[in-house]
């Protein structure tokens, strides 16, 4: 049985693309004292928080279990402060990256050079704002970086975050392809079930944020994407659709 070949690559933004969650951390507690609430995320309590995909998310989850008493307060006052917090976090996440932040992760700028090269489609899927990735990829790619991508999933197009598969699932449809051909690329365990749950095989690059999450369904965990090629990515591929055959020949 011939294997389906390897025809696009569909990437995680944050943590995978580029290791950005030490700056997202530090724009939320800037947010934070923009508003004079007293809040700071450590990297401990950020670290718990990340389990909580998309940034409104993560503040109302805070807010909400750091004082239950809110519950009484009318959800439109909540939602109205997360979004003005998540409006001044996104702002200051962002020229903070304007300001060279944070920079794309060993092997990634190389990986997809050679995937373009070899005539496979790229895709972003991503919880992240739309403005995040605009930000990091138009200081490690260049002006014109939306032209490597066939499609962008993100929090303005997918509002159901991982670990829902709908980012995934848009991608899969705007790339016009199963998720047989494809593989996908995340660092956390949100992002590997959204990505498992869409029926993609999914490599892992852990970061210092996601090391201790559960990778057991992923197609394989490497410390970074310095040492991987496209021939390898096709092997492991290859593999994960035929794991009967691999175990056969171990
Ligand atoms: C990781 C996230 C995002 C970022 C913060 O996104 O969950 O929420 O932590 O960005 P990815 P926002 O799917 O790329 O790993 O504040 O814009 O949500
Ligand atoms: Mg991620």
């Amino acid at each position: 049985m011939s294997a389906t070949p390897l025809q696009a690559l569909i990437f995680d933004v944050d943590g995978t693309l580029a290791d950005t969650e030490s700056a997202h951390r530090a724009a939320f507690n800037h947010a934070f004292a923009e508003l004079g609430l007293g809040w700071e995320w450590d990297e401990a309590l950020y670290t718990e928080l990340l389990h909580i995909s998309g940034g409104k998310e993560r503040i109302l989850h805070y807010w909400q279990t750091s004082q239950p008493e809110l519950r009484e307060l009318e959800a439109m006052a909540l939602q109205d402060t997360v979004n003005r917090l998540h409006e001044l976090k996104t702002a200051a996440y962002e020229s903070a990256v304007n300001d060279g932040a944070v920079s794309l992760r060993p092997g990634v700028l190389k990986l997809m050079d050679e995937a373009l090269a070899q005539g496979l489609q790229l895709a972003i899927a991503t919880t992240t704002s739309p403005v995040n990735i605009a930000a990091l990829l138009r200081r490690a790619v260049g002006p014109d970086w939306r032209l490597n991508f066939t499609a962008i999933g993100d929090a303005s197009t997918a509002p159901i975050k991982k670990p829902h598969p709908q980012v995934y699932l848009q991608m899969l449809a705007a790339l016009k392809l199963k998720p047989a051909e494809c593989l996908a690329f995340e660092d956390s365990s949100n992002g590997l079930r959204a990505a498992t749950a869409a029926g993609l095989a999914t490599l892992i690059t852990p970061t210092r944020y996601t090391a201790q999450h559960d990778f057991s369904a992923a197609m394989r965990v490497v410390p970074d994407l310095s040492q991987i090629d496209l021939a390898q990515l096709r092997r492991w591929h290859a593999q994960s659709q035929h794991p009967a055959r691999v175990a056969a020949t171990r």
